[in-house]
């Protein structure tokens, strides 16, 4: 204890003492260990201060740092607001859990009825409206297809379908489009389109890039959401 508050106040008087020089020196490549060593030796000492009381200190610091690392990692949560030109809206949220698939729940208003194409695409900019954010999100260099096929963009999620109210609901869930990792789809966009999404197989010459999905109605950036 004794010992602690000698190096306590010496350390006191090194931050209070070393202000001037760094400050007259300030040119020199001195600088800066100084002001780096003196807050290092502070925290070291505070540290084994902290272990001489092993029982309480000592539980608190192992375990609650891994804890709120596994809450971390377990779950995350996104969501995307749909907007447009025209009078198309929706809201988009997706969870995923660990490694596991995304659960994707679409809410879509103002469509005409019948299905229509729904794609994660690419960019999260909408800087040039639903245009900007570039053609279906595709990492692996694949051509398009349904969201069940082998060969698909990641970003192919196939058709939303609207009643005859103009209201499109729907749950996807689905592998390729996870919220963390190199192929995460934070910062991507979702988009609705004006067609049938004819999933590679109509045989148009835009089957095979974009389902021949027609016009993009509504667009959403994804973003994190609290848990
Ligand atoms: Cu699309
Ligand atoms: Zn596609």
């Amino acid at each position: 204890m004794q010992a602690l508050l000698v190096a306590a106040m010496a350390a006191q008087t090194l931050l209070s003492a070393s202000p001037s020089h760094p400050l007259l020196s300030n040119p020199n490549p001195n600088p800066n260990p100084n002001p780096n060593s003196t807050p290092n030796s502070l925290h070291s000492s505070f540290l084994g201060f902290s272990l001489k009381f092993p029982p309480k200190s000592l539980k608190l610091a192992t375990s609650s740092s891994p804890k709120s690392f596994a809450v971390l990692a377990a779950t995350k949560k996104a969501v995307a607001v749909l907007k447009g030109a025209s009078d198309v809206e929706g809201v988009v949220t997706l969870s995923q859990e660990d490694g596991g698939p995304t659960t994707v729940n679409v809410r879509v208003t103002g469509l005409v009825p019948g299905p229509h194409g729904f794609h994660l695409h690419e960019f999260g900019d909408t800087t040039n409206g639903c245009i900007s954010t570039g053609a279906h999100f595709n990492p692996n260099g694949l051509t398009h297809g349904a969201p069940e096929d082998e060969v698909r963009h990641a970003g192919d999620l196939g058709n939303i379908i609207a009643n005859a109210n103009g209201v499109a609901e729907a749950t996807i869930v689905d592998k390729q489009i996870p919220l963390n990792g190199p192929n995460s789809v934070v910062g991507r966009a979702f988009v609705v389109h004006e067609l049938e999404d004819d999933l590679g197989k109509g045989g148009h010459e835009l089957s095979l890039t974009t389902g021949n999905a027609g016009g993009r109605l509504a667009c959403g950036v994804v973003g994190l959401t609290p848990l």
